[in-house]
């Protein structure tokens, strides 16, 4: 009997310890946790791998905000799935979802933003993915109605961390589209909100500043019809409309053809107020002289709208938009320019004309819609740091990767060089000449 307890025991004593770590590695060991019942289940069984879970973006929490008012926020994503008033493919009303699917990867406990030194998902903000506006697909001037309608209503609610010192008095929208007329309604709610016009710095192929008649048709003879919105005229409406300030807005990475056989396009443009910065034009003045160019432009104060249609990409990269111009921007140049131009004071934000039917397999366009939204929320959530007065750039820089300078990156890879001149002459210079051998 005393053997069988003592083998008992000592079998109960090395089940323990063969539990104790799946590596045998006490290292690995967790520490004991305590909490209610509710915190246990949620340490369990609360966080998603990227594949997991309902879809929404980055995995935020869901609300319809438009029908529950009662929740609070200060950052969400809307999806305006509007894709009526494109002049090529269609397609891009499956953008927001096709958006949401790529933001899988996302999640708040991996989503620390090197670039800028922050996870906008832990920081000050409450991010919310509100779902989609239901937008008929049967009738544009009742889409525009609803779009208008949804936009104002979600940007007059008053913000969760509602704080007038830091200028946080509207919450920020970050609409997915939909084609690229969907900143229209957003421009308009944007006026009503902020009581005058804002600038925008819109990345795109194309001007999207097009009178309506610039579709050359018989047909074309009641201006103010419902057929002038188009995702290559709602700027121009938007600049009719005095929505759009006209000295400070900006376009870039700019490539489309031109009516006619001149630059009359670009006449019509520079009225509406825009500077144009073109595609080719980062070969002469790079990443950092586009950035300067803007922030000259723009400046840290003007509230900006900032609209992003995927079609600034190169088709190579994002075939899966409406009006793929060949000869784009590479995504690694697109991120540089957003995180360089961060300072602006962003007041929404759209990503638009994704439109997955024309994706690749491995979703390149949607994951490129994805991570813009990334660096816009990251911009937002940064901007409400410093106006707080809670940044404290060298808190959020990696050691080791202060920001050289011109000429501090000149001296470092002078020293690369030298180093790497002394190993060669190690190598190539023999112990011993052939002829002694
Ligand atoms: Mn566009």
């Amino acid at each position: 009997m005393q053997f069988f307890v003592v083998s008992l025991l000592f079998l109960l004593a090395l089940l323990r310890l063969s539990r104790a770590s799946f590596y045998d590695n006490p290292v690995l060991e967790l520490p004991p946790v305590g909490g209610t019942p509710l915190e246990e289940l949620e340490r369990k069984w609360g966080t998603d791998f990227g594949f997991t879970g309902i879809t929404t973006y980055a995995h935020l929490p869901h609300t319809r905000c438009l029908t529950h008012p009662e929740t609070l926020y200060d950052i969400i994503l809307l999806g305006i799935p509007f894709d009526t008033s494109v002049s090529y493919r269609p397609g891009a009303r499956f953008g927001p979802r096709a958006i949401r699917a790529a933001s899988s990867r996302q999640t708040s406990f991996r989503g620390f933003n090197h670039r800028a030194g922050l996870n906008p998902y832990t920081s000050w903000p409450s991010i919310l993915d509100c779902g989609d506006v239901p937008v008929t697909p049967f009738d544009n001037a009742l889409a525009l109605r609803q779009m208008s309608e949804a936009y104002l209503e979600l940007l007059s609610r008053r913000p969760l961390s509602y704080d007038e010192s830091a200028d946080w008095v509207h919450p920020r929208i970050v609409a997915l589209g939909g084609d690229h007329s969907i900143a229209l309604p957003a421009l308009r709610a944007l006026n009503k909100v902020y009581g005058g016009a804002v600038a925008v710095l819109h990345f795109d192929a194309h001007l999207d500043t097009w009178h309506p008649g610039k579709y050359p048709s018989a047909w074309f003879d009641s201006p103010g019809s419902q057929s002038d919105l188009t995702h290559g005229s709602m700027f121009w409406i938007a600049s009719q409309e005095g929505l759009i300030l006209n000295d400070t807005s900006v376009h870039a990475g700019l490539r489309t053809r031109l009516s006619g056989d001149d630059f009359a396009d670009y006449d019509d443009d520079t009225r509406q107020g825009f500077l144009r910065i073109e595609t080719d034009d980062i070969d002469t003045l790079g990443t950092q002289g586009i950035i300067d160019l803007i922030l000259t432009t723009m400046g840290t104060e003007t509230p900006v709208y900032l609209s992003v249609d995927i079609d600034v990409l190169d088709p190579g990269i994002a075939p899966g938009t409406g009006t793929p111009e060949p000869g784009g921007w590479t995504m690694r140049e697109l991120i540089r320019i957003l995180r360089g131009v961060e300072g602006l004071n962003i007041v929404g934000a759209d990503v638009v004309e994704v439109s997955p039917g024309f994706d690749d397999r491995g979703e390149g366009t949607a994951l490129a819609g994805a991570q813009v939204a990334y660096e816009m929320i990251t911009s937002i959530v940064k901007g409400g740091l410093v106006k707080r007065g809670l940044w404290v750039e060298s808190e959020h820089t990696r050691p080791g990767t202060e920001k050289l300078g011109l000429k501090g990156l000149k001296d470092k890879v002078k020293s690369v060089v030298a180093d790497v001149e002394e190993q060669a002459q190690k190598v190539i210079t023999p112990s011993k000449g052939k002829d002694e051998l």
